[in-house]
């Protein structure tokens, strides 16, 4: 272990830690099996596993659903996602709407307690005008409003022939249009964080950063020496093995800088998924549409992306709170995207009493207090026809797809697992617990009608 963490780590429990900086790091659909620290042996994650080394690494973390925009919202308002305008993806489309503009989001709630707030990413939460990040909490940010760019042009694109739109360059500061042209945006991204903390610092606020990078989602892109490091692995695994190790390498520098100004030890560092991984045939870099993509590891879990099965919605999670989360400790507790805006802004001093909210504070399980995270009501999910809810071991799962249609389909109606002795989703135990299941349907039913919007 090195020197300064040992002596930050002391540091940390003597002084108790008052109104911390946070920092949010967000991958785009990163598998449960997609880390180091989370089993697999053909990535590099040196560190992202760092930080499982030096703070917590939680086991069952859940993502607030299995598409991007809506997993952002969640994780954003602490509510769930139809609840706020965003039950899937914000279309591209001229005048679609996004996120609800009366839905106070963290950074809303973060600078009501005196802080400052950056974004540096991607947004993927409403593209008009009083819709971007600037206008929901954020003073300023730097990055792109819809799914995913172009590493290196910065334009947005989505086949013709897939049904898609002409491509648009989405490249923006505070709202003004900008081009970097020829530059990997995940090093940009990196560049403004870190110039971000270097500001951050001299003013000697708090501040709450957050940084979704556009990793590993498509389009594959990265320099031809970190694909080439990765050219013995299978050809899709290889291109989401090269998109986790730039992410990688940009973690790094950003911790790097956090350390460097003397910060790490008054920030709270989170690192998740959106999502789990995508299956799209659009990940093949030559396009191909009729190969399934394998490329990200749900770690074994049933499902991907699209899908409320744990696949789709289970994701890495780390967080590293000095004083706080223990060195290498795991957290068996059930944890959710929702829990996050709870969690940060009682540490700010503002907890929001709003039944609305689908989450709860984090901090008992944290410092081992409490077993279990309390919330309003059960963990819910809905997309689509698909719905799910979460009690103890038990998991009600209605409509469940398959995005690999090497798995089949999925099956109609309500299933019943229990996710502690079946993980994987395969043994249907609705016979056995009637009682649950009719219980269970009623949270779901409550929470996510049948018919809402996706
Ligand atoms: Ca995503």
């Amino acid at each position: 272990m090195p020197r300064r963490l040992v002596s930050r780590e002391v540091r940390g429990q003597n002084t108790r830690m008052k109104r911390p900086n946070f920092l949010i790091l967000l991958t785009d659909d990163q598998g449960y099996g997609d880390a180091g620290c989370y089993g697999s042996t053909d990535l590099q994650t040196p560190h992202f596993d760092r930080l499982a080394a030096e703070g917590c690494r939680f086991t069952q973390w859940y993502s607030a659903a299995p598409v991007c925009s809506a997993s952002r919202a969640g994780l954003l308002t602490g509510r769930s996602p139809w609840d706020v305008g965003v039950p899937g993806n914000v279309s591209a489309a001229w005048n679609a709407r996004g996120l609800h503009t009366d839905v106070t989001t963290l950074p809303q709630y973060l600078k009501q307690a005196g802080y400052r707030t950056f974004m540096s990413g991607k947004w993927h939460l409403g593209q008009q005008p009083d819709e971007q990040p600037h206008r929901r909490g954020f003073d300023n940010w730097f990055g792109f409003l819809y799914g995913c760019i172009d590493y290196y042009s910065h334009v947005f694109y989505w086949l013709m022939s897939d049904g898609g739109l002409p491509p648009r360059h989405d490249l923006w500061q505070d709202g003004q249009e900008i081009y970097r042209n020829g530059q990997y945006v995940t090093d940009l991204i990196a560049d403004q964080a870190i110039a971000y903390l270097r500001q951050a610092k001299e003013s000697g606020e708090p501040f709450f950063l957050y940084v979704p990078f556009n990793n590993p989602h498509y389009p594959m892109q990265a320099p031809q020496d970190v694909v080439e490091r990765f050219a013995h692995l299978p050809e899709d695994r290889k291109w989401t093995a090269a998109l986790m190790y730039t992410y990688d390498q940009a973690v790094g520098r950003i911790l790097g800088a956090l350390e460097d100004l003397g910060l790490a030890d008054d920030t709270v560092v989170f690192a998740s998924a959106d999502h789990g991984p995508s299956r799209e045939s659009r990940n093949w870099p030559d396009g191909r549409s009729e190969d399934i993509y394998r490329g990200g590891s749900t770690g074994g879990l049933r499902g991907a992306k699209f899908s409320v099965f744990e696949g789709g919605i289970r994701v890495p999670a780390l967080m590293r709170w000095p004083g706080v989360t223990k060195p290498g400790s795991v957290c068996d507790a059930i944890t959710h995207h929702a829990d996050i805006l709870p969690t940060f802004t009682a540490a700010a001093g503002i907890a929001p009493d709003d039944a609305r909210l689908a989450g709860g504070n984090l901090h008992g399980v944290l410092t081992g207090e409490a077993k279990q995270v309390r919330r309003h009501r059960d963990l819910c999910w809905s997309y689509g026809k698909q719905r799910a809810v979460r009690r103890n071991q038990w998991k009600l799962v209605r409509n469940g797809r398959d995005p690999d249609p090497r798995d089949g389909n999925g099956e109609e109606g309500d299933r019943l697992y229990n996710i502690q002795e079946d993980p994987s989703e395969r043994k249907d135990l609705c016979a056995q617990h009637p009682a649950l299941v009719k219980e269970l349907a009623a949270v779901m039913d409550d929470a996510a009608p049948a018919g809402s919007r996706q």
